[in-house]
């Protein structure tokens, strides 16, 4: 039998914790033969609902689960973990002005990428789901500078599903046959979803996006916009922001980094620039990424045309200056 692997979520009390800590316990995030010991991560007001969870995770008796750490001390809660997903932040609230919100979560990042680094596992793969998702992943990397940089991580698969989902309600096919659309960037509304290089599984063989759509002004306007306000439109409707599909998206983007992508196949992950597509280096960046033996690469060589050169680099200067406001918040 192998041996449990150790899971960090932090933020578990909330709403993506308490959609994501069962589908982890299932198996869902890491394969129905891995157990699985959970690490749950809140603050001493949720404390109390924490325990709520755990005491439902005993009753569900999930055959995987062989352990449950629920603690709102931040060293309990890392040591040992082979992955930590980082759900817990600080929310932006009305009327809170942008950098006090960053200031928050600039603290939050830091004092946790010290425990990670001095408490958990060696290799620890560590995926950043807070909001500002890509800039807390940044200083969660500044702040450990001896956990490798590429196992330092944001997710941006949610808004990579949302593009498949889009896309195949369109063409009224199977998400299940739609593959390579690419997020590229933030995960912010400045993200930007491109199908140039995107496929769909037909009776004739695999066929790019843009013939079977066929129509060019909705994939450069409407499409993009939609995906790009997906998040927004989820609170309209629901009132409260996603949280099935970003606990979802979240299992998908570990489980593809650990288990490997399907030959041909590649998937979004916010991850360390190295400078490709000539994205500046220093940011966490969405990229097209493939996985391999528990290792990401940057999918190579893609043309790049100008309505998305244009994209990439908005996107990458919304980037810069989150990074320049993070560090404002350093001093
Ligand atoms: P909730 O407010 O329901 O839960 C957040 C939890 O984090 C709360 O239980 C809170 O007590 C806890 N927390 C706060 N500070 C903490 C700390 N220092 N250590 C540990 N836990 C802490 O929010 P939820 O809807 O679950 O969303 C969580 C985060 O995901 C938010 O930042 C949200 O913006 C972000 N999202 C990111 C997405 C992505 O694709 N990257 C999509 C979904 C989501 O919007």
């Amino acid at each position: 039998a192998k041996e449990p692997v150790r899971v960090l979520v932090t933020g578990a009390a909330g709403q993506i914790g308490y959609a994501l800590v069962p589908m982890i316990a299932r198996g869902v995030m890491l394969g129905a033969d891995q157990p699985v010991i959970l690490h749950m991560l809140d603050i001493p007001p949720a404390a109390e609902a924490l325990n709520g969870v755990k005491m439902e995770l005993v009753d569900a008796a999930f055959p995987l689960l062989k352990g449950v750490v629920a603690t709102t001390d931040v060293v309990e809660a890392c040591t040992g973990v082979n992955i930590a997903v980082m759900v817990g932040g600080f929310p932006r609230k009305e009327g809170m002005e942008r950098k006090d919100v960053m200031s928050k979560n600039v603290s939050i990042y830091k004092s946790q990428a010290s425990a990670l680094e001095k408490h958990a596992a060696a290799n620890c793969k560590v995926l950043v789901v807070a909001n500002p998702a890509n800039t807390n992943a940044l200083i969660l990397k500044e702040f450990a500078p001896s956990i490798p940089e590429k196992n330092i991580t944001c997710l941006t698969r949610l808004d990579h599903n949302r593009a498949l989902g889009q896309i195949s309600e369109r063409l009224d096919v199977q998400v299940s046959d739609v593959k390579n659309v690419i997020i590229w960037g933030n995960h912010s509304s400045t993200q930007y979803p491109d199908v140039n290089h995107a496929s769909v599984k037909t009776p004739a063989g695999e066929k790019p996006v843009r013939e079977l759509v066929a129509d060019d002004e909705w994939l450069n306007g409407e499409f993009i916009t939609t995906v790009q306000q997906r998040g927004a439109a989820i609170i309209k409707a629901r009132k409260f922001s996603s949280a099935l599909s970003a606990a979802s998206s979240a299992c998908d983007h570990i489980r593809d980094w650990v288990l490997g992508t399907p030959e041909g196949t590649w998937v979004s992950m916010g991850v360390y620039s190295d400078g490709s597509y000539n994205v500046p280096t220093g940011l966490i960046y969405s990229f097209p990424v493939t996985c391999k033996n528990g290792e990401w690469s940057i999918v190579q060589g893609l043309p790049i045309d100008e309505f998305s050169r244009k994209k990439l680099d908005l996107t990458a200067q919304e980037l810069s200056e989150e990074k320049a406001l993070a560090y404002s918040c350093l001093s």
